[in-house]
């Protein structure tokens, strides 16, 4: 079991101005910042991101999202971080994430759902290598 996870704050919920009030939250739960970043995906980087979903009927509409404003991308370390962070943001589609989460709080859709959360301990290492390199974390 891994103790880290990767997380994004996507560009719906930059945009409403949720950055902050989501941040607190995953900070309460008990998740540590280990990097951190504000930045921009370009479509080609969002396309690379998601290649996983590359033959999925939304993956366009996807990777445009994705680029269509700026994000937050962290690594985050705490026990049990894939699983346990997974809890926190709830189910992908709001309308089924559970009472409190943060995307039944802050998501408006299942394509625009907030926030990105790894589903295993392997990817949340992948992602996080996406972002940042090791001088980047501390
Ligand atoms: P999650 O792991 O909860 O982020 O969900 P998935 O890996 O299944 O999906 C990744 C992203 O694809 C979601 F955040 C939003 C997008 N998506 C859609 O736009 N439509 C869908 O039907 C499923 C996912």
């Amino acid at each position: 079991m891994s103790n880290r996870t990767f997380t994004m704050i996507k560009p719906d919920a930059t945009g409403k101005g949720f950055t902050g009030a989501i941040l607190d939250q995953v900070i309460k739960a008990g998740f540590f910042i280990k990097a951190m970043k504000w930045t921009r995906l370009t479509a080609e980087q969002a396309g690379a991101f998601y290649e996983i979903h590359k033959s999925r009927p939304f993956y366009g509409e996807l990777v445009e999202f994705m680029s269509s404003g700026p994000i937050v991308a962290a690594i985050l370390e705490k026990e049990n971080a894939v699983a346990d962070f997974r809890t926190l943001i709830g189910a992908t589609d709001p309308s089924k994430a559970a009472e409190g989460t943060i995307r039944k709080q802050f998501a408006a859709s299942v394509g625009e759902n907030a926030v990105h959360g790894s589903d295993s301990d392997e990817n949340a290492i992948i992602e996080g290598d996406f972002f940042f390199s090791k001088l980047e974390r501390f």
